[in-house]
């Protein structure tokens, strides 16, 4: 029982994996005590009946080791109410877990999302718990929309004092905010932890439920006496190494199934791959070439799923959706058989679900899926393959391996058409992309971005005009180089974002595309850049203005669109990173460079033209009401 009863499944192949839970235990002993404990924690304290100084052990000083038990590299947040607690025993831990002073709890989700996005490792949210339902929310939603995991990590601050009235509470009870219910609604699971163990086991079970199915962010929401009581490890439920409880395979499809998803391929003249966020999340972009490759299939993508396949590759058709490539639209349209990917298509991927380009009465359609409930959503399908995308594309993969070329004739012509349809439909491409100018159109900054800036950069979006010129404009030359905020499209989250992408990626370059209005929501986030040397660059698109709500205001009704004049990059000299305003497109070259070589955080302001707008391009109309 206890420790020697946990068995190992075999590897995930994708996906988060945890430590190997009998690696970690090797520094455990059985408790003489009962057979149950553990009795000495991976940094050597021990809990038990004998542990620390001979009485139980504290919720926080198992909160914490659980989170290293489980492989938890990062904790963003700020200390506040019970939770300083908690992050008093991160001391010395640094070299395992990290803790990452945010200045806003807004920031510290959007880097605990990007992190886990880019890392496919669950970072920690963790505050006090009023900040954390309300300031922290704009993170929490994006990774619940995203398929993110996120373990947020907060209190209710009622100081045992819930039933009176009580400062900051957020217990629930009368006079205080319901602080559980508002985190539940944005989250796969929310504990509410009334008890130390209950803290502890709500931790263990938070990191479990980010991770497990479909990604997402999961909670513990402590009342203070919860905290730093004492957890009686020796009556069940039992304290076990929090690794045991995250040791399970990916889900794969029945081999039937498969064989269906080939049936419907190999007899398709017209197969098209829809690749979206599951394949970032699932990391399977190995596999979704591969597939791709051995069928000759084209591939395009969702808004989220963009880089999902490089979209250098020859069989890339790119973007699709109301700011996507019309190359993409158009395949899509043209196919007879669509295998979706991840992807839950919204209706700014199926452009408003247009028949011209997605239409279940004509196409045949497999949809993959980590969610029973995603797979025949938005369309009728012909059948649901429900499981890790990894797994599955790697199931494909093989059953492919002698019908994709033997019935590669009836694709002959679909497959050769890939290169002319990118051809003829102004593949990331736009006559402005060649024009130098002062100020700088947003067309020329992407194509001087792209020219500039290596292969391997990788990007965090924002919201508004920019982010569809960069979606619409920048071919993405590597898979999983873009990361984009499309659960709730919300300013603000570009730049931060790239600060963690920067923790995840150390050594190639990180950028942070944004607007001037989303740069000013989260700018802080320079500050926490700078403390722990993540020498990001921040590129702001500075028309002025909130420029896509700006666009959809009729002359003489334009109101609270409009900024003042303002330097962006004066205001990150100020937090002591490198900064510099470019007026003239011809000078963008050398600041990405000078930006590059700095060392430093940095943020190049680029005076933007505000005439041009995307929806001279967009593939459907704007309606009413639409930002
Ligand atoms: C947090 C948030 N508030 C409001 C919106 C609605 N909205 C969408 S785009 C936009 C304007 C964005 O302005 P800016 O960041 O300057 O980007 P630009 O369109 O000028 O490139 C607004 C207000 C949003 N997406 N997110
Ligand atoms: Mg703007």
């Amino acid at each position: 029982m206890g420790v020697e009863a946990i068995q190992l499944d075999p590897p995930t192949p994708a996906g988060y994996h945890p430590p190997n839970p009998r690696a970690v235990h090797k520094r455990f002993q059985s408790c003489p005590i009962s057979p149950f404990l553990l009795c000495t924690t991976a940094t050597g304290n021990s809990f038990s009946g004998g542990g620390f100084g001979g009485s139980m052990p504290q919720a926080h000083e198992l909160i914490v080791q659980s989170l290293e038990e489980a492989g938890i590299e990062y904790v963003f947040g700020i200390p506040g109410g019970g939770t300083g607690q908690i992050f008093n025993l991160l001391v010395g831990k640094e070299d395992r877990i990290k803790a990452i002073l945010c200045r806003h709890e807004q920031t510290a989700a959007i880097m605990a999302d990007a992190y886990a996005r880019a890392s496919g490792k669950p970072a920690v949210v963790m505050g006090q718990g009023l900040f954390i339902g309300s300031n922290a929310s704009f993170g929490i939603m994006e990774s619940m929309l995203s398929s993110s995991p996120m373990v947020v990590l907060t209190d209710t601050s009622d100081g045992g004092n819930a039933l009176h009235p009580a400062n900051q509470s957020g217990s629930g009870e009368y006079g205080s905010i319901d602080l559980p219910t508002i985190i539940r609604s944005m989250t796969k699971y929310t504990s509410l932890a009334t008890s130390p163990k209950e803290a502890v086991l709500g931790t263990q079970l938070a990191i479990k439920h980010a991770t497990s199915g479909r990604p997402g962010p999961a909670a513990v929401v402590m009342r203070s006496a919860s905290i730093s009581g004492e957890v009686d490890v020796e009556s069940p439920p039992f304290i076990h190494n929090a690794a045991g409880y995250l040791n399970t395979a990916k889900p794969q499809s029945a081999p039937q199934d498969i064989e269906k998803a080939i049936e419907i391929l190999s007899s398709a003249k017209r197969p098209i791959i829809m690749a979206g966020n599951g394949v970032h999340q699932a990391r399977a972009h190995a596999q979704l070439q591969q597939l791709a490759e051995m069928w000759g299939v084209p591939v395009a993508t969702s808004y989220k799923g963009k880089s999902a396949l490089a979209e250098t590759h020859p069989l890339s058709l790119g973007m699709a959706g109301v700011y996507g490539q019309e190359a993409a639209n158009l395949g899509v349209g043209d196919a007879d058989a669509v295998i979706i990917v991840g992807a839950k298509l919204s209706p700014q991927d199926t452009v408003r679900e247009q028949p011209n380009v997605f239409d279940p009465l004509t196409q045949r359609i497999v949809q993959i899926d980590i969610d029973e409930r995603n797979a025949g959503w938005t369309f009728p399908i012909e059948l649901g393959l429900i499981g890790d995308a990894g797994s599955i594309l790697t199931q494909l993969v093989e059953a492919s391996q002698e019908v994709a070329p033997s019935t590669a004739s009836n694709r002959e012509e679909w497959t050769a058409s890939v290169p002319g349809r990118r051809s003829s439909a102004g593949f990331f491409d736009d006559p402005a992309m060649h024009v130098d100018s002062s100020p700088v159109t947003p067309q020329r900054l992407v194509a001087l971005l792209r020219q500039t800036m290596p292969d391997d950069t990788v990007y965090a979006l924002d919201a508004g005009n920019n982010r569809t010129w960069m979606a619409h404009l920048y071919q993405s030359a590597q898979a999983h180089t873009f990361f984009a905020p499309g659960g709730t499209a919300g300013m603000g989250w570009g730049l931060p974002a790239a600060v963690a992408l920067k923790l995840a990626y150390p050594d190639r370059p990180v950028v942070g595309v944004t607007g001037d209005g989303g740069y000013m929501m989260t700018v802080n986030a320079l500050s926490t850049a700078m403390q722990y040397e993540l020498p990001m660059i921040c590129i702001v698109f500075n028309d002025n203005a909130l420029g896509m709500v700006r666009h959809h205001q009729p002359e003489g009704r334009r109101i609270a669109s409009e900024f003042i004049d303002t330097d962006n990059s004066a205001v990150a000299r100020g937090f002591g990173c490198f900064g510099v305003q470019v007026n003239d497109s011809r000078n963008l070259p050398d600041a990405l460079r000078d930006a590059q070589a700095s060392g430093l955080p940095s943020v190049i302001d680029v005076v933007i033209d505000r005439g041009p707008s995307p929806d001279d391009w967009r593939a459907d109309l704007r309606t009413a009401g639409e930002t």
